[in-house]
């Protein structure tokens, strides 16, 4: 594994979506040195884009492909729960928690990407409810935001408890939003608004 990386983010990456072409969940972006651990799909399929910038080369990547039973997935390994989270290309549109507006269910782990088809667009997420567990950290339920396509962007804020937050940014066309429940304690969750523009 060498691939172009910088201490925050991949100049050249391999990206791993669990479906037959992009618009499947992402499941992995790769880069640096570091081999990293297996990437599994939740089913039969998994398509791998690799890309490469305007500059710098590395000697890439090789990597086995094994088709397993899924009794031999690992738990922790397993790709991010489906059924919530999604991927919108879209320029406008609605991200809700799971069952919104009744509570949303625990051990939620949702992925949610907007990806600008316009890539000179920005994202503009703007929350229209937000009422989630209240903790001192925002440890047990939370929502994260990152500045690009996955969690490998930089972070850019946590939210949780009952406080609208304002609208967020993102300097590039792509946000990536991930809301984490724990094993106890619902609220009706969140519903936001989006635009890239
Ligand atoms: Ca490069
Ligand atoms: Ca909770």
């Amino acid at each position: 594994m060498d691939i172009e990386s910088s201490s925050s983010s991949c100049y050249d990456s391999l990206k791993a979506f669990d479906g037959s072409s992009t618009t499947a969940m992402l499941i992995a972006t790769l880069c640096g040195s570091t081999v990293p651990d297996p990437v599994y799909s939740t089913a039969n399929e998994m398509y791998l884009q690799f890309e490469s910038d305007g500059s710098v080369t590395k000697a890439g990547f090789k990597a086995l492909v094994k088709f397993v039973d899924p009794s031999v997935v690992p738990t922790e390994a397993a790709a991010p729960t489906t059924g919530c989270g999604s991927v919108h290309t879209d320029p406008t549109g609605t991200i809700m928690t799971p069952n919104y507006p009744n509570d949303y269910p625990n051990s939620a782990d949702c992925d949610t990407t907007i990806i600008s088809q316009d890539r000179n667009a920005k994202v503009t997420l703007t929350f229209d409810n937000f009422e989630t567990e209240l903790s001192g950290n925002c440890q047990y339920d939370y929502v994260l935001i990152y500045d690009g396509a996955d969690s490998s962007f930089p972070f850019m804020d946590r939210f949780c408890g009952s406080v609208i937050p304002g609208p967020i940014t993102s300097t590039g066309p792509d946000m990536y939003i991930k809301f984490v429940s724990d094993y106890s304690v619902g609220a009706s969750g969140i519903s936001a608004t989006y635009t890239s523009a």
